[in-house]
């Protein structure tokens, strides 16, 4: 047999590097972690991660990068670097993550190791400790520019369908020869974290679990003024739902309950708000209550589902415009004072004048009567 020469080992090398792995997921159009071109390398630089295509045995994580090295860049090699691709997530309290290490790698990879992680954090996630607790095969492929980690179910608690993979993100993480820690090359997203992941179970089924919460549960009403109940009607489930939001009917004539939204389309993960008004009738009396429930039919493809109900109570509060009806005649003129000050100083006015003005005329009645006595005293008696 001949031996290959060096240009064909290398051809063979990198042939084999580019042979097309197993199809993947495909590209969801909405992915649960997402992040822009911003990594210090496009090797480095996560543009997304998607969960998803489950079995009885594992959830598949997928990272897609900008690019993926065929084998280490050999301006790198002197610094011996492994990079570790990283996705975080928690189920419950826990939190683990799931790595691909790759060392400086010719053209097959085959250094490439996976494994699960058990994640403690301090005050944040800059900086977490970790255990690796097992490790798995993944798929590390230059082709789609992705790296896909199987999951194993059992080694993150075994999640059953419905579990949320909450507080996910992920990380690429370097390390050179002789340094003791990680640098951070890039983290999806930014800053906080991404979407949850719901477990459907090997069949994929759909879970429904539409959510309705009330800023407050309790308002005051009126007649003059209807309480408006802010509502929010969020999609935790796993797909697109659309959903209709029905009312209880008052037991008390008089009263009104209206909805601003009955029918809405939910993404999974979105939400929409809803404003339930209620009025009391003219004659509600002060402290009365009136109870009203809220809740919503969901329909995700064959499935249909219905919430639970949100209860919403409205208080009439308000203070009812009374008649004058005092029998006292004096409380009922400083009624009319009170509510007429104006005309009250107007007729006190007048008042005073007119009582200026019979004093004077008095006066002068009383002071002619004398002066015509004085006449008539001083007229000398006839002879
Ligand atoms: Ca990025």
């Amino acid at each position: 047999m001949r031996a290959l020469g060096p240009v064909a080992i290398v051809a063979a090398l990198l042939a084999a590097a580019f042979i097309v792995p197993p199809a993947l997921a495909g590209t969801p159009n909405d992915p649960e972690i997402s992040d822009i071109k911003d990594g210090t390398r496009d090797s480095r630089d996560i543009r997304m991660v998607w969960f998803g295509d489950e079995t009885n045995d594992t959830i598949d994580a997928t990272m897609n990068l900008t690019a993926l090295e065929s084998y280490t860049n050999p301006q790198e090699i002197p610094n011996l670097p492994t990079t570790e691709y990283e996705v975080y997530f928690s189920v419950g309290d826990q939190n683990y993550s799931v790595a691909c290490t790759v060392p400086v790698h010719g053209p097959l990879g085959v250094f490439i190791a996976f494994d699960v992680r058990t994640v403690t954090y301090g005050n944040s996630t800059s900086n977490p400790t970790e255990t690796s607790v097992s490790s798995f095969s993944g798929t590390y492929s230059v082709s789609t520019q992705s790296i896909t980690y199987p999951i194993p179910k059992a080694q993150i608690g075994q999640p059953k369908a419905a579990t949320h993979l909450s507080k996910t993100w992920a990380a690429v993480w370097n390390t050179n020869r002789g340094q003791t820690d990680r640098t951070l090359e890039d983290r999806a997203p930014n800053a906080g974290y991404g979407k949850d992941y719901i477990v459907r179970g090997q069949a994929g089924a759909e879970i429904i679990d539409v959510q309705l919460t009330a800023e407050n549960s309790t308002l005051t009403v009126s007649p003059a003024e209807p309480a408006r109940f802010k509502v929010t009607v969020l999609n935790n489930g796993t797909s697109q739902v659309s959903l209709e939001l029905h009312n209880s009917t008052p037991s008390d004539s008089g009263w009104t309950c209206e909805l601003s939204l009955v029918n809405m389309t939910l993404l999974n993960g979105s939400y929409k708000v809803a404003y339930v008004t209620i009025s009391c009738p003219r004659n509600a009396k002060r402290n009365t209550t009136a109870a009203f429930t809220i809740w919503a039919t969901v329909h995700a493809g064959q499935q249909n589902a219905t919430t639970k109900y949100l209860l919403l109570t409205a208080v009439v509060d308000y203070i009812p415009v009374k008649e004058n009806t005092s029998s006292n005649p004096f409380s009922a003129f400083i009624n009319w004072i009170k509510a007429h000050p104006k005309d009250f100083m107007m007729y006190l006015v007048v008042i005073i004048v007119l009582v200026i003005l019979a004093g004077v005329a008095a006066f002068a009645v009383r002071s002619s009567r004398r002066k015509r006595q004085e006449l008539s005293d001083q007229v000398p008696a006839q002879t």
